[in-house]
């Protein structure tokens, strides 16, 4: 897979692509990362990249000149299968979006600032737009870095143990079960006895009650859903 970052902040968005599963990810060469920088494309010598909004009101609007001359530039290189827009006025990413983009071969993200971008873009570009919940952030080059975590870590391949992705939260619709580790006691404070017994099919019971019940709990509205 190959993921093109267009952002104003590269600085901001780069550290968590150098880390654990990610950084391995592309060592391994499951995924390539480029970001670009919007600036590069900007219109003049000052790097002038955004202006007022037509019609008046507070907040820069980025301009469509420099968007158009990157997205232009890499779209001629190879063919995108999809060109996400982060911003928090999108539907909000689930499990099963980042499932979907795991299988792409090449995946543009353009990430916003200031008031976001000129609407032309949008209708002109952008095949999917993205929001990571109901919150404004500053800009979308966080937004952009947990989206790519949650698609590399699904490539195939990338996770060594290929169950674990499987079992992860979400992905059958429920929250995790607990985890304990060693000691199996730690200050009187002891680990559930079912999971020591070696009996996996109870253990797989008691897992999927403890994922009903937490579900239940802290996200009703996820049981709603089915
Ligand atoms: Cl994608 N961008 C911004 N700026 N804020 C957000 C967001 C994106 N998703 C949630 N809040």
């Amino acid at each position: 897979m190959r993921i093109d970052i267009i952002t104003v902040s590269p600085e901001l968005i780069q550290s968590p692509f150098d880390h654990s599963i990610i950084k391995r990810a592309r060592d391994k060469g499951f995924v390539e990362v480029h970001f670009h920088n919007l600036r590069d494309y900007a219109l003049n010598n000052y790097g002038k990249i955004d202006d007022y909004q037509f019609g008046g009101g507070a907040g820069m609007v980025l301009m469509i000149e420099p968007i158009d001359a990157i997205i232009s530039k890499l779209k001629a290189e190879r063919e995108y299968d999809e060109i996400i827009y982060m911003t928090p006025d999108a539907p909000t990413l689930t499990q099963q979006t980042a499932n979907t983009l795991s299988l792409k071969k090449n995946i543009m993200i353009l990430t916003g600032h200031y008031k976001g971008v000129d609407q032309r873009v949008r209708d002109a570009y952008v095949t999917k737009e993205i929001s990571i919940g109901d919150y404004v952030l500053s800009g979308g080059e966080l937004a952009a870095a947990v989206l790519s975590d949650s698609i590399i870590r699904l490539i195939p391949g990338v996770l060594g143990d290929e169950t674990s992705a499987l079992t992860d939260s979400f992905q059958d619709g429920l929250l995790s079960p607990p985890v304990y580790t060693r000691p199996s006691e730690f200050n009187g404070m002891k680990v559930p006895e079912v999971l020591l017994s070696g009996n996996f099919p109870k253990i797989d019971e008691w897992r999927s009650e403890k994922a009903y019940e937490i579900t239940k709990r802290v996200r009703p509205d996820l049981l709603d859903e089915e």
